[in-house]
């Protein structure tokens, strides 16, 4: 049981946020990075850091950190977080959870009165799902220099809009976007605590879990051209349908995901002119391939571009990441045998501990399973078991 306070301020948090980019129709959000949403979120997170006396830190990449103690002094410090913004109507849970739960946790430790040794901060890395701009986690690729800053200036959205011009209007300065060493030198772990993406913890019986290894994981887009025509009085005959090689690839996604025991998907689409009663000049596709390792995504990859006569074009690779296997098994002692699970889903955890920072993941249980939808849930009374897990994770390295 945690105490009524520290209830009372997640769900305040929780409340708070639930308004912020939600679309009415569809239940989802839609909290897409510098977007007025994904704005406001973050004047959230500065106003939560600024109740709690903590100091706000906004990185050259536009990542946010909320420090108690002085990291450059007494540092690195212990680091907890996730992200604010969000997929296409995606959950309430995945990113906010984490940041929510970290201040809790804050709150649940100065309550009980413990002191740090070390400096404490809560982080909301920016664009971690690159719904926007096409590349997930940019914030934290960009601060450990996995992410060219000249390409992530010129990355576009659907409407044309560079990703420099939408954080120039933000009021985020973009000369100095990329690798930054004074920023990764603060961390000396980071925990990041996530609504689980499957029903692991279901079916374990478990509301905590640890995370154990992500997948390797990519993006490619996919361009079909054709010639553009008359839908009642072109022939069939006549047709340069790029529809048509679109069709083999949402089929060999799934069968070369199938035959190599993988995940494939084509969930976004792009189609030129895009008329109903035209054959399409353009069919732009976006495949995202996961699997257990490296070999078994890009067999998959050639395969879907093979079967459909594309060359796929990689917007983003993520190698496979072992948590720290330390910590991890710290963790996991620490929480009571929490489970261990592996993961699909990508996550800044993953990017800091590629770039050798001890990072290391909770997961909460997840009722429906669901994940980027609506359908998204975590019970209240899981959210605040693992706000306290998160507490424990963060008394124990804070020393
Ligand atoms: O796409 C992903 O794995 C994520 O949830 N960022
Ligand atoms: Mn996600
Ligand atoms: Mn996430």
């Amino acid at each position: 049981m945690l105490p009524p306070m520290t209830t009372s301020t997640f769900d305040a948090m929780w409340q708070a946020l639930l308004p912020v980019g939600r679309d009415v129709t569809s239940g989802g959000y839609r909290r897409f990075a510098w977007t007025e949403p994904d704005l406001t979120a973050r004047e959230w997170f500065a106003g939560e850091a600024e109740a709690r006396g903590l100091t706000l830190v906004v990185d050259r990449n536009g990542n946010q950190w909320a420090w108690s103690g002085d990291p450059d002094r007494d540092g690195p410090g212990v680091v907890v977080g996730s992200h604010l913004d969000s997929v296409p109507d995606g959950g309430a849970f995945d990113g906010p959870l984490g940041v929510v739960s970290a201040f809790a946790a804050l709150d649940l430790l100065r309550e009980r009165g413990v002191a740090f040794d070390r400096p404490l901060a809560v982080a909301n890395f920016t664009d971690e799902e690159g719904a926007r701009f096409g590349v997930a986690c940019a914030g934290s690729r960009l601060l450990t220099g996995v992410l060219d800053p000249d390409r992530a200036r010129g990355l576009r959205d659907g409407d044309g809009n560079t990703m420099a011009g939408a954080m120039r209007a933000a009021g985020q300065d973009v000369t100095h976007l990329g690798a930054d060493r004074e920023t990764l030198g603060r961390i000396g772990t980071f925990v990041e605590l996530h609504v689980e993406q499957g029903p692991g913890l279901v079916d374990l019986g478990r509301p905590v879990g640890v995370a154990g290894r992500i997948w390797p994981h990519g993006r490619w887009r996919l361009d079909f051209h054709g010639e553009a025509n008359h839908a009642g009085t072109t022939r069939l005959s006549d047709r340069k349908d790029p529809m048509l090689a679109l069709a083999r690839a949402v089929l060999a996604a799934r069968s070369q995901a199938e035959q190599y025991d993988a995940l494939a998907t084509i969930g976004r689409l792009r189609v030129e002119p895009g008329g109903t009663n035209a054959v399409p000049s353009l069919v732009q596709a976006w495949l995202d391939a996961r699997g257990p390792d490296e070999a078994v995504v890009r067999a998959v990859v050639d395969g879907v571009g093979r079967e459909s006569g594309a060359t796929p074009v990689e917007e983003s690779w993520t190698p496979a990441v072992d948590l720290d296997g330390g910590l991890r098994e710290r963790l996991a002692t620490l929480l009571d045998g929490a489970p261990v699970l592996p993961t699909g889903a990508g996550h800044d955890a993953g990017i800091l501990a590629a770039a050798g920072i001890p990072a290391a993941m909770l997961f909460v249980r997840n009722p429906t399973g669901v994940s980027h939808s609506p359908a998204e849930h975590a019970e209240r009374d899981d959210c605040l078991a693992g706000v306290a897990a998160l507490a424990t994770v963060l008394e124990e390295l804070g020393r």
